[in-house]
């Protein structure tokens, strides 16, 4: 199994992960502005806890992984920094209250320490490549939004994506079929968060 088998073998999962009338109001500009202040706060949350996953995924990481993964972890602490940027342009507060599907997805990044390698490297993969392909789906991106479009279509992050992708590749290729059973589990949890992470934009509601 493959990181590509995964994604045809759940096409359905991952169309649903990756499309979502948000992204559609990102591509056309008809996105209700308080959809995306709900993104932008609670991506800002989600990204300060991917980052300290990541740095669990490093520390398991076979010699060849070391350096995408440690670069990875360095652009997060970029994110992190242009997120602030924009909050601030539009004067969004960041110290709001995390969602909770924002924390559950957070906590079940971190579960993951205690996880083979390759189901921490798969995930890690299937949450960069679901925005790829999210953000892909809706470029160019209407003006306002046409700046958070590049991020996650430029040429770097889809090199990023694919090199994660070789990771996984190299991991899946050499694990045992428990492994390969924990890291198929980890990348449909992974599509059902990230679904549910477009869905709490979109329905709002308290955190
Ligand atoms: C919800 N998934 C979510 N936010 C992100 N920033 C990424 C993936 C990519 O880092």
């Amino acid at each position: 199994m493959s990181p590509q088998a995964l994604l045809l073998r759940y096409r359905a999962l991952w169309e649903a992960a990756t499309r979502h009338p948000f992204l559609e109001g990102v591509r056309t500009g008809a996105l209700p502005e308080p959809a995306f202040r709900r993104w932008l706060v609670q991506d800002y949350h989600f990204v300060g806890g991917l980052l300290a996953s990541q740095a669990y995924v490093l520390a398991a990481a076979p010699r060849a992984d070391q350096r995408v993964v440690a670069l990875g972890l360095v652009a997060l602490v970029d994110e992190l920094d242009w997120l602030e940027g924009h909050a601030r342009e539009r004067g969004l507060a960041l110290e709001v209250p995390i969602h909770s599907t924002c924390q559950e997805y957070v906590d079940f990044l971190r579960s993951l320490h205690r996880a083979p390698y390759p189901a921490q490297i798969t995930a890690l993969w299937a949450c960069e490549r679901a925005y790829l392909d999210a953000w892909t789906g809706a470029a160019p991106g209407a003006e306002p939004y046409r700046e958070f479009v590049r991020r996650w279509t430029q040429p770097a992050f889809a090199q990023y994506v694919t090199a994660l992708e070789s990771c996984a590749s190299r991991a899946l290729g050499t694990a045992s079929a428990a492994e390969r059973e924990a890291a198929e589990q980890a990348f449909r949890r992974v599509a059902e968060l990230e679904r549910a992470f477009w869905e709490m934009t979109w329905e709002g509601g308290e955190p």
